[in-house]
């Protein structure tokens, strides 16, 4: 599974590069017994297996003897919800090891002894960590200097994970009959980031909600929802003066 996620595109580059470096452990090569077994049935009964401990602990162990001030990421969906600030803060490491466990979990002592964090990708359910460690390593690696190229940075994108990002348009101006809006066509610069700062909040607003509670928003911010909010009376209160539309009576 991983092998050509760590060859493809910007990743693949990153790692010729060696702006990143990248190892997998396969527990199974660290079984102890003669037929690399890496699950058991659980004490107590129950259906489903669990991961035996001593695999487990010789992949980490030996992750850790190469990179030892990494973070070990346990990817479970028990944990808390990854997101772009703990993409940042892991970003910032020395390195981490992801655990992908599969079935029912691992064995407690070994989240115990050996797991820093705790992370699930959201609240759904996979049916191993992998695809969830490949998440974690995508959104992370964007964020080490030198990975994107210098014509798509990471933080270029102000927003970045506190807003929805302003329309993006490209060729044809006209596409079936919808034309792209003529203020990215002015050639003026300082009006093109005001419309995109607009845009991204209007669009935050009316897709993502959430993102604005409790966001201590700037100024020129407030000012820009202010005369949404204005425009949007002013629409109210060209109907309720006509006193026959749907709205008549509002305020
Ligand atoms: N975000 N899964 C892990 C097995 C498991 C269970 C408990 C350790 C402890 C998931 C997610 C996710 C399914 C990966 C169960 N391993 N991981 N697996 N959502 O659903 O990260």
């Amino acid at each position: 599974m991983f092998q050509l996620f760590f060859q493809q595109g910007i990743i693949g580059r990153a790692v010729t590069k060696q702006q990143i470096d990248v190892s997998v452990f396969n527990i199974r090569d660290f079984a102890t017994d003669k037929h690399r077994v890496t699950d058991d049935r659980p004490y107590g009964g129950g259906s489903g297996m669990v991961m035996k401990p001593e695999p487990l602990a010789g992949a980490i162990r030996s992750a850790k003897s190469i990179s030892p001030d990494s973070k070990t990421v346990l990817l479970t969906p028990q944990g808390r919800t990854f997101d772009q600030a703990a993409a940042r803060s892991y970003a910032d490491c020395e390195g981490l090891i992801l655990v992908c466990g599969r079935y029912e979990g691992i064995d407690e002592r070994i989240d115990h002894r050996f797991v820093d964090d705790e992370v699930s990708i959201g609240d759904y359910v996979l049916m191993g960590g992998e695809l969830a460690a490949m998440v974690i390593m995508e959104s992370v690696a964007r964020l080490i200097p030198g990975v994107l190229g210098a014509e798509d940075s990471a933080e270029k994108d102000t927003f970045s994970g506190n807003f929805v990002e302003h329309a993006h348009y490209t060729r044809p101006y006209v596409f079936e009959g919808d034309a792209v809006p003529d203020i990215l066509l002015s050639g003026n610069h300082g009006k093109i980031d005001e419309w995109r700062l607009e845009m991204s909040l209007i669009r935050t607003f009316l897709k993502r909600p959430d993102l604005l509670k409790g966001k201590q928003l700037s100024i020129q911010e407030i000012d820009i929802l202010k005369k949404w909010c204005a425009d949007i009376k002013n629409i109210i209160k060209a109907q309720s003066s006509r006193d026959t539309g749907p709205l008549s009576g509002c305020q």
